[in-house]
């Protein structure tokens, strides 16, 4: 079974690429010395502490931090975390680790005493204040490598003035000890009256480490493994921006009263004081939601299985490495057997030069010779790691021509190296992924297969009645449910809101002008109403509107103000196996026959739809809209698109006719818009806002003047048409971003991979892939169920219980019964929408959605259909119940 993220991405962060050229100057700036770029002059930045994706409950903690100097209610959360977390009674807050370090050292270690210890990293530390720090790793054992070696402690106990006995969970990031060393090491370190203080910042990795690797603990959840470490040790503590997944913070915690009296007595000279200890309220809130959350099985295990994934990708290859807790530790050396010196940061050097990728050593020069490629909990795809990890296999298929930097200057810590190179002659390395890092992530239900037949027949067997949080994977739509950006929600929070006109209108004026290259903006709250007011102004009463299929909302409008819609579309579109391109397209030969006959004065307009939805999200072609566009001119009928998705079509524009493949689709947008005289605009869709609209003309100032005289009325002033300043601020921004030619080929690509992923599983779909969603068919899939026992509806159904998917009907159901016989329609078209929307899923959720489908083809069979337990007289797709035929 495919593995995915048991979340769904809720925020993203623009990642930025920077070009060849780019680089090699970038790196000439900071001496080759790749510790001093900054994440935005990388693609990605491999580094683990304090970058990971927050949840959306952890990051809404970030805005109620009471920010009290004294017994702050976040103090009061961080306690009942620690408590019911970790299991220790007392905990004392600190800035960061290095925080609980200093405590520590001033409470617990006297002058001229030693700590022998697991881990080498915190001689960094120690060294300096004098304070012996010997290496009692067992650097025999093979698998928990973080083990002590008890004969050596014992020895060290005896003999020298030890302060404590200092463990790290999977010290230096490499080595996990195990439950029954960490026991007995306990013990003796109790034969001897010592403590034993643990550093537990990457407690996840290491119980994990246990539960899969220990005898007689793969039946325990990580929760209770994570618990018992804790209260083995005397102290325990905490780095923040490791696995609680706070941006910083720290905790120092223990079950001895006086050990704590101690700490809170030197947090008030060091830290802060003891209820906020060098942390803002909101940073305690963080943590202590980022703690509580952190031994969550299904996260934990997702993790790993990236970190597997990645590391094993590189094994595989060749690439010389070490196992890290949260990446690959690259062997430097022999990475590079021909370089003598500084291969740590000629491999940092020559990764960032031939693919962004960032990845340095810190702390002491010669500690080691690894370079730590971390991944940032939860902030990555896989398909963005196994692309990094081919990035890092390139470079090792190219080692020999790499020279050593050489150095220029000689510091003791890393971020003093500076560095002269010869730019190494590289092959290219070009990035093909999801151009974002994941910033914030929603949780999605994992139901058992009981829990869902239960709630699908609860709900009448329609997928419109189902709870959001019963859906692992919804593709019910693409419709306000794309995932913002930082940036938008920067421009959201930032904005100055107005009931009259706002900065925020202007912006998105300006932006709208530039990419349509129309002269009258109306904001709307979303599609219907900008489709209302078109139709009101634009058809008279008995009047003929073609358009390119039909969408409901639409139809609706225009048939409400006295028109009549008629399908100009391309046979092609109605034929579920046709591969022809443009299934999108008008016949020109349908629409002169009805304006031929009709008489141009009977048409109000043409209606062009974009990426057309109800025919699959199949686009329309540049020479398409030229021609119609031409010919309604030479008859004098306006032509207004419905650009709800208008992005997607200038992708395919550019994909799939030559003459378009080197041009930016901002400018291909543009020319399409040229051929149209307005537009309204559904803006949940392409614009990336979960709500609004819009609706457009190019430079008819007297319709523009009509349509605002409707908006005053219907919708809200014409400065925001019924939406809060701070959506339009979101809009303006998620505008510039649906142009990203990175962002949209991707988006499209994912459609397309879903499309290839089920017709090589030989599943009936609608050919080819469409742009936002991939329609099943349900006539070929169910062919042994009648139209009229609703085969797309119960189709829709069996997928919500095969794998928690939620898709949508398209059919018989949604189509309605003609009110003339009382039949249903059994329309040509009966399909199931699996709808995706911008941002929010992986390519593995896409695998995974393949995979269950396919699992429900096998057993096609045994499917049978539905009638109606109750049919709402209109639109009864949303309200309709049925029972299963038996
Ligand atoms: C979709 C939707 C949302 C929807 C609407 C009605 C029934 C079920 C689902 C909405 C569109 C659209 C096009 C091309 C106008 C609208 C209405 N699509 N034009 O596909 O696709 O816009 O929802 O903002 O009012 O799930 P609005």
């Amino acid at each position: 079974m495919v593995v995915h993220e048991p979340h769904k991405i809720k925020t993203v962060r623009p990642l930025s690429f920077p070009t060849l050229e780019e680089r090699k100057k970038l790196l000439s700036q900071v001496r080759f010395n790749v510790w001093h770029l900054t994440p935005t002059q990388a693609s990605f930045d491999m580094c683990s502490l304090g970058t990971n994706a927050m949840s959306q409950e952890q990051l809404s903690g970030q805005l109620i931090g009471d920010e009290a100097y004294a017994g702050s209610r976040n103090f009061e959360t961080l306690e009942v975390s620690v408590r019911g977390v970790l299991g220790h009674e007392y905990v004392c807050p600190t800035h960061n680790v290095l925080g609980c370090v200093k405590l520590v050292t001033a409470t617990m270690i006297p002058a001229g005493s030693a700590v022998p210890s697991n881990a080498r990293s915190r001689a960094d530390v120690f060294v300096p204040l004098g304070v012996g720090y010997p290496d009692v790793r067992d650097a025999k054992e093979q698998v928990f490598t973080g083990n002590v070696d008890l004969e050596r402690l014992e020895e060290i106990l005896k003999g020298q003035n030890v302060a404590f006995v200092g463990l790290q969970a999977f010290a230096d990031g490499q080595h996990p000890f195990s439950l029954k060393n960490l026991r007995t090491v306990r013990a003796l370190a109790e034969r001897h009256g010592k403590k034993v203080v643990c550093d537990g910042s990457r407690i996840i990795e290491n119980a994990w480490h246990i539960q899969r690797h220990e005898q007689g603990q793969a039946d325990r959840p990580v929760a209770e493994i994570v618990r018992q470490i804790v209260k083995t040790t005397d102290v325990f503590q905490m780095d923040g921006a490791q696995d609680p997944k706070s941006n910083t913070g720290g905790i120092l915690t223990t079950d001895h009263p006086d050990i704590h009296e101690k700490f809170m007595n030197e947090v008030v000279v060091y830290e802060g004081l003891h209820t906020y200890g060098g942390m803002a309220g909101r940073t305690m809130e963080v943590l202590a939601r980022g703690l509580a959350e952190m031994c969550d099985e299904a996260e934990v295990h997702w993790v790993m299985s990236q970190t597997e994934r990645f590391t094993g990708r590189l094994r595989e290859a060749g690439v010389p490495l070490e196992r890290g807790c949260d990446g690959a530790y690259i062997r430097a050396d022999e990475f590079f057997p021909q370089i003598d010196k500084n291969q740590q940061d000629t491999f940092s050097a020559a990764l960032y030069l031939l693919s962004g990728v960032r990845a340095t050593a810190s702390g002491l020069v010669n500690r080691n010779r690894l370079v730590p490629v971390q991944i940032p909990r939860l902030a990555l795809t896989n398909e963005q790691l196994d692309a990094i990890a081919d990035a890092i296999i390139c470079l090792h298929g190219q080692r020999d021509a790499v020279q050593g930097l050489r150095s220029l200057s000689e510091g003791k810590w890393r971020d003093q190296q500076a560095y002269n190179w010869v730019f190494p002659d590289l092959a290219p390395f070009a990035f093909e992924t999801f151009p974002y890092e994941i910033h914030t992530i929603e949780r999605v239900a994992v139901l058992t297969r009981g829990q869902r037949e239960k709630a699908i027949r609860e709900a009448g067997y329609n997928t419109f009645l189902l709870r959001s949080a019963d859906v692992t994977i919804d593709l019910l739509t693409d419709s306000g449910t794309s995932a913002m950006s930082t940036d938008q929600w920067a421009l959201y929070d930032g904005v100055r809101a107005s009931a009259s006109g706002s900065d925020e209108h202007h912006r998105l004026v300006a932006v709208l002008r530039d990419m349509l290259g129309y002269e009258h903006i109306i904001p709307t709250h979303q599609g219907r109403a900008a489709e209302h007011i078109m139709s009101q102004i634009m058809i008279k009463k008995g009047q003929w509107v073609p358009g390119n299929m039909y969408f409901t909302t639409t139809k609706l409008h225009q048939e409400l103000a006295g028109g009549i819609f008629i399908d100009v579309i391309v046979d092609e579109a109605h034929d579920t196996r046709s591969d022809f391109p443009w299934k999108g397209n008008i016949d020109l030969g349908k629409l002169k026959k009805l304006i031929d006959e009709k008489g141009a004065g009977s048409v109000a307009y043409v209606s062009f739809e974009h990426s057309v939805n109800m025919a699959g999200g199949q686009p329309v072609s540049m020479d398409n809209m030229k021609d119609v566009y031409t010919y309604c001119r030479s008859v004098g009928i306006p032509v207004f698109f419905d650009a709800t998705r208008l992005a997607e079509n200038a992708y395919m524009i550019q994909k799939k006719d030559p003459r378009y493949r080197g041009v930016t689709v901002r400018d291909i947008i543009r020319e399409m818009m040229l051929y149209g005289d307005g537009c309204t605009v559904s803006g949940k869709k392409d614009f990336l806002i979960n709500i609004g609209g819009l609706l457009a003309f190019r430079d008819n100032r007297q319709w523009a003047e009509e349509a605002e005289e409707l908006l005053r009325i219907y919708e809200g002033s014409i400065s925001d048409g019924g939406l809060a300043t701070a959506d339009l601020a979101a809009m303006a921004r998620g505008i510039e971003e649906m142009a990203d030619d990175r962002y949209i080929r991707w988006r499209v690509e994912q459609t397309q991979y879903l499309g290839r992923l089920l017709t090589d599983l030989d599943v009936p779909i609608v050919t080819p892939p469409g742009t936002h969603a991939i329609f099943l068919d349900a006539k070929r899939f169910l062919p042994h169920l009648d139209q009229d026992e609703f085969p797309a509806q119960r189709l829709a159904a069996e997928i919500f219980v095969e794998t928690g998917v939620r898709a949508m009907e398209r059919g018989n159901v949604s189509k309605g019964r003609n009110p003339e016989t009382g039949e249903n329609y059994r329309p040509a078209l009966e399909l199931v929408r699996l709808t995706i929307p911008r941002r929010v899923y992986t390519n593995d959720h896409m695998a995974a959605v393949a995979e269950g489908v396919k699992r429900v083809y096998d057993r096609r069979k045994e499917i049978k259909g539905l009638k109606f337990a109750y049919e709402p007289a209109k639109l009864r797709f949303f309200q309709g119940r049925f029972e299963l035929l038996q």
